[in-house]
């Protein structure tokens, strides 16, 4: 069945799709967003899980367009929690009246390029296929859980729940055994509300990871001031940093040049701060093993002043990887958790886990019997989604042979090949580094002025050149060499997805540099990208130039030690 033609079909309701239908909206467009969820929010709408929060403060993780929304809403905490987040969605598509341009509970499964009328047919699980000239893949980069299973999974007679695909109506866990495989932020924020609930928990590790506090309570009476003196310049601020989001970086701070006392004090303020701030506090960490090291050792002194046993803290210690190369969590009571007497925690690499039994879990030394398993394994990140659609482009070339060597694109926005479809926080842009929301404004608002320009012309679609999409993904392979966050075993990197190509997915360069270099993009008539109609190339600038100069007040040092990292890639890549 073929219904009418659009002028934009975009594949998912979170934050991302509802910006964007309200700004395709703005010119008039015919569009459509399809949800395989039946609300929206996204990411708030799945992930119910007992303690689901954000870890940026929700003054910035917000929508920051339109100034009433801004301060009609109100947040109760610093990092609101997962039914806070969720009105918030559902406030913002009441207030923009979006829904009733939302098909809910319904999954795009393809989208095909049709190149005799410059447009795609996205096809439906329903087998309805609407015929549109751009597709905007708004489908989240952390929105499909990892396809992770165990032996004997069948068998077991419990229930077994996935944090990312939480029951609505919530669980009760009174006077449960329960059992969590995973210890990445998910779990971090659900086991002290499980631990609370649950006759017993035991938790199952293989991995663990860096968590600071949140403090999370009341926002801070200096940022709300702050804010409301002014929150055009409280936005501008977050939005010219890094991160999207204000976390005091001491771009001069040297660790390895700062007495130790100075260190600790300044370490101490950031963690007693909270959240992120412990990633910011000296230039060097992220380059630099030795200044990570510092970090990283004071972590492991506040996990052991948190937990008693000292075994288990040793276990709770990571090792592995250094300070901020794998997202690091933000926890309200974690490590304390570990205090109680109804927890228990089990180390995955020494005792690896065999299998599920009807009753439990076997691992090599021991048997578990639990009524409930909460799985907290992740996702596929980044390129899930989109790869889960069967997308066939110029020639029918599908996009995952075209990332078969891991996602390839250009500016994270398009991918050489696929014209007229875009990408909102796709590989390739800063993304989950970032503030998401600030990411996702910045994407949203680039992609509706590119299909301005191009009504604006009367131009039939857009593609980036293949030349441009390497450039591209050089420049983000080679920024994230500078850094030490290829050196973890991340889901950034692909990592934990069997078989997935490793390559750091994101923009390391910050979302300030990132927005500079769109704009230059832009400004340079759309360069890296053809424009055309038809048969007619209308505007062709193949090259991508636009790369930001080199960091100005890097330490020599640091510059030097980057630098090395990123010869050693070029060679390894033929590029030198
Ligand atoms: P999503 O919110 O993931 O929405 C994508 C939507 O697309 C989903 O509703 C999905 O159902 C739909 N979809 C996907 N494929 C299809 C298809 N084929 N057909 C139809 N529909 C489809 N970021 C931060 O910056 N700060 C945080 O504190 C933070 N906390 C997070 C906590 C959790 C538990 C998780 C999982 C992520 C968190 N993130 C955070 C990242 C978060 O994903 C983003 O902040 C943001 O919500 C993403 O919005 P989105 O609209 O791009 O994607
Ligand atoms: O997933 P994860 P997540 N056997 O991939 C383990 C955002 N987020 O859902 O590290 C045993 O981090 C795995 O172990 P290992 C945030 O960006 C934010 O927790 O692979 N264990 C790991 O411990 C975050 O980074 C918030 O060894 C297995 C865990 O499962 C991202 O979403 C909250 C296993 C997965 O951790 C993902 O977080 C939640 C196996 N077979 C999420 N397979 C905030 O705080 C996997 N694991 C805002």
């Amino acid at each position: 069945m073929m219904a009418d033609r659009l002028d934009v079909v975009i594949v998912g309701a979170g934050f991302s799709g509802m910006y964007t239908l309200l700004k395709c909206r703005e010119q008039g467009l015919k569009v459509q967003v399809i949800e395989a969820g039946s609300g929206v929010g996204g990411t708030w709408y799945w992930n119910r899980y007992p303690g689901a929060r954000v870890d940026i403060q929700s003054l910035e993780y917000s929508f920051g367009f339109d100034e009433k929304l801004e301060q009609d809403w109100r947040w109760t905490e610093r990092y609101a929690p997962q039914a806070e987040l969720l009105s918030y969605a559902n406030h913002v598509a009441d207030r923009f009246d979006l829904k009733k341009d939302i098909c809910f509970q319904t999954k795009v499964t393809a989208a095909h390029w049709d190149a005799a009328v410059d447009g795609w047919n996205v096809t439906l699980d329903s087998g309805a296929v609407i015929p549109a000239r751009f597709v905007v893949m708004a489908t989240g980069c952390l929105s499909v859980p990892t396809d992770v299973t165990f032996p004997g999974i069948e068998d077991y007679k419990g229930t077994i729940h996935r944090t990312s695909r939480w029951p609505h109506e919530g669980v009760d866990f009174s006077g449960q055994r329960v059992g969590i495989i995973g210890t990445g932020s998910s779990a971090i924020q659900s086991i002290p509300i499980i631990a609370q609930n649950a006759a017993h928990l035991t938790v199952f590790q293989r991995t663990p990871n860096y968590s600071m506090p949140a403090h999370n309570g009341p926002i801070p009476d200096s940022d709300f001031q702050e804010w409301l003196a002014d929150p055009r310049a409280y936005r501008a601020r977050s939005r010219a940093t890094v991160g999207g989001f204000w976390n005091e970086a001491r771009d001069e701070a040297i660790a390895i040049h700062t007495a130790p006392d100075e260190i600790a004090d300044e370490l101490e303020r950031r963690w007693g701060w909270g959240g992120f701030r412990l990633l910011s506090g000296f230039a060097d960490q992220a380059i630099d093993p030795q200044a990570n090291k510092i970090v990283a050792d004071f972590v492991a002194a506040k996990i052991r002043e948190q937990v008693k046993d000292p075994k288990v803290a040793e276990l709770l210690t990571p090792k592995d990887h250094p300070f901020g190369t794998k997202r690091p969590c933000v926890d309200t009571g974690y490590y304390a958790t570990y205090n109680r007497d109804n927890v228990e925690l089990i180390d995955l690499r020494a005792n690896p886990l065999e299998a599920f039994t009807a009753t439990g879990i076997k691992t090599t030394q021991r048997r578990f019997d639990f009524d409930a398993v909460v799985l907290a394994t992740g996702f596929d990140a980044m390129t899930g989604a989109i790869e889960r659609v069967d997308i066939r482009g110029v020639g029918g070339e599908t996009i995952n042979e075209h990332w078969a060597a891991g996602p390839e694109t250009y500016l994270g926005l398009m991918v050489a090949g696929f014209p007229n479809l875009f990408l909102i926080t796709g590989p390739g842009s800063p993304s989950v580094l970032t503030n998401m929301i600030h990411s996702i404004e910045q994407h949203v608002e680039y992609v509706a002025s590119i299909i301005a320009s191009l009504n604006a012309s009367q131009a039939g679609r857009i593609e980036a050149s293949i030349e441009a999409e390497q450039a591209w993904t050089d420049h983000c392979d080679q920024t994230a060499a500078m850094t030490l966050l290829p050196q973890s075993n991340s889901w950034y990197m692909g990592a934990n997805v069997p078989g997935k190509p490793r390559r750091f997915m994101a923009y390391a360069g910050g979302l300030h540099t990132y927005t500079d270099i769109c704009n230059a993009v832009r400004g340079k008539g759309w360069q890296g990208f053809v424009i055309a109609r038809g048969d007619q190339v209308l505007s062709e600038s193949r090259v991508f130039d636009s790369l930001p100069p080199p960091p100005e007040n890097m330490a020599p040092h640091l510059m030097e030690m980057a630098m090395g990292r990123v010869m050693n890639w070029m060679q390894e890549h033929g590029r030198a």
